[in-house]
């Protein structure tokens, strides 16, 4: 049995879909503020969501080796075998939307957060329009990929990738919907995830249905 940790909305919910497809047995736990600064610090080192703790009580965090593990271990349709070529592409995307995309989102919350008082308000609002579109080129990235891919990150058929990728566009900036009408391809691939039965349900459980 799993114990996957997270917040509603927030990087927990890749993982989260990618449990409920794969019918593995997890517990969720939802953590609160004083949760993530007190006691989560043992089990996170940052105080981030999300961390999976495995059947052996040790912890997994980083939502792509999380979401790697899971398919690693219950293989289905929504990832390569591990070790093959195909496995190799599957992680090249996965890793690079958490390094590149999911990251840079980080910065530029931090650059926005209002409790944050480095350096001028009016230099960090600055910073942050800049590194909002870095994040705006790297979906441009991923819409072109998609444009020659077949329709889905790995091709013609919905891979884990796929809830990734719905994951990270939940927090784009004004909105999401704003990214899907400048992005269609990047639309048409949220709706097609967002359109799985396991999805939906932890789409309702995140107060997002
Ligand atoms: N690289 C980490 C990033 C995780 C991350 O940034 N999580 C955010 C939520 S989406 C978080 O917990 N932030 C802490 C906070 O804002 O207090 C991963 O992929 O798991």
């Amino acid at each position: 049995m799993y114990k996957l940790y997270g917040v509603k909305k927030w990087g927990s919910l890749g993982p989260q879909c990618v449990l409920e497809e794969v019918g593995a047995p997890y517990e969720m736990v939802w953590l609160s503020l004083e949760d993530r600064r007190g006691p989560y610090r043992k089990i996170n080192p940052l105080g981030y969501v999300p961390s999976l703790q495995l059947a052996d009580g040790r912890i997994v965090f980083e939502s792509s080796a999380i979401v790697t593990h899971i398919t690693d271990a219950h293989p289905s349709d929504l990832a390569p075998r591990s070790g093959t070529p195909d496995h190799a592409i599957y992680l090249t995307w996965l890793t690079w939307l958490n390094a590149e995309i999911y990251s840079t989102m980080n910065a530029a919350e931090f650059l926005e957060d209002e409790g944050n008082t480095v350096g001028d308000a009016a230099s960090r609002a600055s910073l942050a329009e800049a590194v909002r579109a870095k994040v705006d080129a790297l979906f441009n990235i991923v819409e072109r990929h998609l444009g020659q891919s077949g329709g889905f990150m790995l091709g013609r058929s919905v891979s884990a990738v796929d809830h990734y990728l719905m994951m990270v566009t939940l927090w784009t900036r004004p909105n999401r919907r704003a990214l899907y009408e400048r992005c269609p391809n990047i639309g048409r691939v949220v709706a097609a995830v967002n359109a799985r039965q396991a999805v939906a349900k932890v789409l309702a459980l995140n107060d997002l249905a």
